[in-house]
């Protein structure tokens, strides 16, 4: 049988890869000043390219991963899509997404959703830009040929629910209003807030148990149902303690990660990736790796997004630890931004 049709095993295009925060934030700082968001639902994101797509402006073949740079009083328009969107928040004081009339103001570490379908537009009240970590799933929308996208007629929508009224009304996600029947297809609270996040990684710290591949990761759910936040990917958030490096292993799923806290290293198939606050790094599908908090006395913290649940949804999920070397890949270099 021809391998170009049944490959032993997964061949990504995609390559593990680096993208240094200095460099990323000087481009979006760039496009801050050069482009002005237009009528129609534009947005001023800068989509990580890796550089064995050919080109295209994906992260991996399944994610899409953008920085996102709001100038402050600004709008970006309303818009709609098929496309399944979250964003991790860098950077925000007085930003804010509105979503279904529903606006909620964001902070930097909170984790926010968009699923399909629904209006969408973001903007700023003061004079400070923001800064997002968007991932949607437009490689995959795209690939299956079903992507839908409408701008509305409205330069902003109309706020019809309270100030951060998903916050308001779900909480942490844990209680529903008696009166409502169970949502189950997406969380019900449109944002999960840093100080909650913050709080569940510190309690995990104390619970004395951790993963030998990730140490201590949180996966954001939907606590309604207690799957994964968004249908075609998933998103987590990782505390590396001090000195604790990890054993290898791989899996069928890619990964994006942003360096939110701390700094170490990553081997990716036998490649050195030194990261520290601010990077993003992509693990491809079914790549060995490890990670390394190479801090003696800080934590670090890692946000990452995973098509894992879209490969679990279709049957496709394999993992497998690195069985030599007590588990851990042999270094044969370092990352240097070169291909
Ligand atoms: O903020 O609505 O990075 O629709 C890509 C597509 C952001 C958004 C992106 C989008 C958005
Ligand atoms: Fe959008």
């Amino acid at each position: 049988m021809e391998q170009d049709v049944l490959p032993l095993q997964p061949t990504p295009a995609a390559v593990p890869w680096l993208w240094k925060w200095d460099e990323l934030y000087q481009l979006a700082a760039m496009a801050g000043k050069l482009i002005e968001l237009e009528d129609g639902g534009d947005r001023r994101a800068l989509g990580l390219s890796n550089p064995g797509l050919n080109g295209k402006p994906y992260a991996t073949e399944t994610l899409w991963m953008a920085l996102q740079w709001l100038n402050g009083k600004e709008i970006a328009p309303p818009h709609r899509h098929i496309a399944q969107a979250s964003r991790f928040i860098i950077q925000s004081e007085g930003s804010y997404s509105t979503v279904e009339g529903n606006r909620i103001f964001l902070e930097r570490g909170d984790f926010v959703l968009n699923p399909p379908l629904l209006w969408h537009d973001h903007g700023s009240i003061n004079n400070n830009h923001a800064i997002w970590l968007d991932a949607l799933d437009i490689p995959v929308t795209n690939y299956l040929n079903a992507n839908f996208f409408e701008s509305h007629y409205l330069d902003k929508q109309k706020v019809t629910k309270k100030i951060n009224a998903s916050v308001l009304k779900y909480g942490n996600g844990n209680y529903r209003p008696l009166w409502e029947d169970p949502i189950n297809e997406y969380p019900p609270v449109s944002v999960y807030k840093w100080k909650e996040t913050l709080k569940a990684l510190n309690g995990l710290k104390e619970a004395d148990e951790a993963c030998p591949y990730d140490d201590l990761a949180l996966e954001y759910v939907n606590s309604f149902n207690g799957n994964s936040s968004m249908k075609t990917f998933g998103a987590s958030i990782q505390l590396i303690r001090p000195k604790i490096h990890t054993k290898a292993h791989r899996h069928v799923s890619s990964n994006v990660y942003y360096i939110f806290e701390g700094s170490g290293y990553s081997v990716i198939d036998g490649v050195r990736f030194n990261w520290s606050e601010g990077d993003f790094l992509v693990i491809p599908t079914w790549a060995y790796h490890e990670h390394c908090n190479t801090s003696e006395s800080t934590d670090a913290i890692l946000f990452s997004v995973s098509d894992r649940p879209l490969m679990q949804a279709m049957d496709k999920y394999r993992q497998e630890p690195l069985k030599e070397n007590d588990g851990h890949q042999i270094v044969h270099s370092v990352f240097t931004g070169n291909l």
